[in-house]
């Protein structure tokens, strides 16, 4: 008879048990297999399966074929596999900084991995309890300028580079961040975004009816769409990271595509700023308060410079081809990444305001005008990251425009 499991379905909790039992050696004999869904992010299914007996666990986590959160997105499956390859190859380029992957199942469009039940979501370690990570920074910029650097065209050889990009192509990832962080938050006629009540006036006429920043965006877009620079994680945000005091692990890379690198480290600086605008609204002791803000600002100061400086450690060790060791080819690469890095700093801080999928570190704002204040000075801060992106060389340009922004 042959296995329930040749062909694709969705499991539920008891699937995954059975599935553990005839499709993993990673459980002893005669275990007592417990399992409970956990994923809480915005399409896959994640299934944490323990044995009783020993306490040994593991994750599975399977894709279906709409997002979690809504069936308008129809998605392929295969970006289970895009993770799963994904996962392993950083695990080469940045050991340790990402969750070991024991097996990947192409029929059940399933991945299981490594169980990291001690460590806890960063977004919300942030966000609940204000926790500072001394760590963070040091790793998060380890974990790009390997992953980024290692997998683009100034390393790789030419044609294995190309063959990574088909690899990886990811179209309907792709699309999703085209329509929600590059097209929808400029525009108020797809019906999707969603602007708190009292700033919807301001959005009307700060973002949509700006045209200088319309265009930008649209020049971004198409920058995106096109600039296949290096293998990048795709949504790196403080929902995509997992830490314990000392340790970090980056997660959920089924984003993943060949684009711009500045898309990544963009991401991380304005989930920073989002923990940044969350902590002063919402922390009443101003002990802890101003502790807590000058390690985030000192971490997005220390994010833009050591990347800058890790990157061009890497460079000189692993760059091969001979037009890039050119006099100052380095210095105009890095110096381009940090624009994208700005630009895209600023799509990420409007997206999230004003589009579809908001953050927990400004939705969980309770007064409304610390909230209405917080987006302001959030999205003027934006506008001035995308503007003016080829103004930004140094970790303290992105924190002087926000303090600026919050002085006015
Ligand atoms: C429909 S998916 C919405 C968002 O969730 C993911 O984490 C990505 O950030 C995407 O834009
Ligand atoms: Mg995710």
């Amino acid at each position: 008879m042959g296995s329930r499991f040749s062909n694709y379905f969705l499991m539920k909790n008891e699937d995954v048990i059975d599935y553990a039992k005839e499709r993993l050696d990673f459980f002893a004999p005669g275990s007592e297999l417990e399992c409970d869904e956990i994923g809480d992010g915005n399409l896959n299914y994640v299934f944490k399966v323990r044995d009783k007996k020993s306490g040994k666990s593991v994750i599975i986590k399977q894709a279906g074929e709409t997002a979690r959160i809504s069936d308008e997105f129809k998605l392929s499956t295969n970006r289970n596999r895009i993770e799963s390859e994904v996962l392993v190859l950083q695990n080469k380029l940045a050991p340790g900084l990402v969750p070991a992957v024991y097996q990947y199942d192409d029929v059940m469009s399933c991945c299981v991995m490594e169980d990291l039940s001690n460590y806890k979501i960063l977004r919300a370690v942030l966000s609940e309890d204000h926790r500072i990570f001394p760590y963070f920074a040091e790793h998060i910029t380890s974990f790009m300028a390997n992953t980024l650097l290692l997998t683009s065209d100034v390393v790789m050889n030419h044609k294995d580079k190309k063959d990574a990009a088909v690899n990886f192509i990811n179209p309907e990832l792709c699309e999703i961040t085209e329509d929600l962080v590059y097209t929808e938050p400029f525009n108020d006629c797809f019906g999707r975004n969603d602007v708190f009540t009292s700033n919807q006036e301001w959005v009307a006429a700060e973002i949509y009816g700006d045209d200088q920043l319309r265009l930008e965006a649209a020049k971004l877009k198409f920058q995106f769409m096109t600039n296949a620079q290096a293998l990048l994680h795709g949504d790196l945000h403080t929902g995509s990271v997992f830490v314990t005091e000392k340790e970090t692990k980056v997660i959920d890379p089924e984003f993943a595509f060949y684009g711009p690198m500045g898309y990544d480290v963009g991401n991380v600086i304005a989930n920073l700023m989002f923990a940044w605008a969350n902590g002063n609204a919402v922390i009443k002791d101003e002990k802890k308060r101003s502790e807590y803000i000058a390690w985030l600002e000192q971490t997005i100061i220390d994010v833009v410079d050591l990347f800058r400086s890790k990157f061009s450690a890497v460079w000189d060790d692993s760059v091969q081809d001979v037009m890039a060791k050119e006099k100052g080819f380095k210095e105009y690469y890095l110096q381009n990444i940090i624009t994208d890095t700005a630009a895209v700093t600023g799509l990420e801080l409007i997206r999230r305001i004003v589009g579809l999928a908001g953050v927990k570190d400004i939705t969980s704002i309770v007064s409304e005008h610390d909230r209405m204040t917080a987006e302001r000075v959030l999205l003027t801060a934006a506008k001035t990251f995308i503007k003016n992106r080829y103004s930004f060389v140094k970790g303290q340009d992105f924190l002087d425009t926000l303090l600026q922004v919050q002085q006015d």
